[in-house]
């Protein structure tokens, strides 16, 4: 992430809220039957795919230790006049079932894979598969981050698109971007790829 974007999020960061904790309703209501000022954005994506480390990157431009996320952090900030509720949910096998109480009034889905672990790329595509298909999703922009490509044997995000089905899916907006979230590369864009699309519908 170049400095002035840092600069730009953190001089415009108005409140920030830090949760960790057991599952609980996602619900945010203040979308319901009037143009949202405020929109809602899901962190998704397998466990140790990087979602925490990305959040925080974002939000503080801190590299953090993360822990294995139980429920869910959130955080929120204002880049322009868009205001980002971001969830970052819990990506361990048990959690995943959980996902979809979070869904309504979603935004956007950040998806978040890890480029290094191939083995768990068919787990990563049923994952995506399932969740583009909820109906609570159907107007959601998504954003599939291919994390990680600082490590030197991450796969290139062409092929993950690939193995993934992205280029099939017309269904949504949806764009892969690389990126990683330990040294904020790749970041910048793909929120802007979010903010432009969020300003579309303005
Ligand atoms: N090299 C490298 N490591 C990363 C990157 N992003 C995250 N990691 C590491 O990957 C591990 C998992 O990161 P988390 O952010 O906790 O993963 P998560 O997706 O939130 O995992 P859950 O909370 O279990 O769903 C940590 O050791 C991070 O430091 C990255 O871009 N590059
Ligand atoms: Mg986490």
């Amino acid at each position: 992430m170049t400095d002035t974007f840092t600069n730009v999020l953190q001089s415009v960061l108005s409140v920030s809220i830090t949760v960790n904790q057991q599952e609980s309703t996602a619900e945010v209501s203040n979308f319901v039957g009037k143009k949202p000022l405020e929109h809602k954005v899901l962190i998704l994506g397998l466990d140790n795919a990087g979602k925490s480390t990305l959040l925080y990157k974002l939000v503080t431009d801190d590299g953090v230790s993360t822990v294995p996320t139980i429920g869910y952090n959130f955080e929120e900030f204002t880049y322009k006049s868009i205001k980002f509720l971001l969830w970052d949910i819990g990506g361990q096998e048990a959690m995943r079932p959980s996902w979809e109480t979070y869904f309504d009034n979603t935004q956007a889905v950040i998806f978040v894979v890890d480029s290094t672990d191939l083995k768990r790329l068919p787990a990563v595509k049923k994952e995506l598969d399932k969740i583009i298909v909820n109906d609570n999703l159907s107007e959601a922009t998504f954003l599939i981050f291919a994390n990680k490509q600082d490590q030197v044997e991450a796969l290139d995000p062409s092929e993950i698109s690939k193995r993934l089905g992205i280029p099939s899916i017309t269904s949504h907006h949806i764009r892969i971007q690389p990126c990683s979230a330990a040294n904020g590369g790749g970041l910048e864009e793909g929120m802007n790829w979010i903010f432009s699309k969020f300003s579309a519908v303005k």
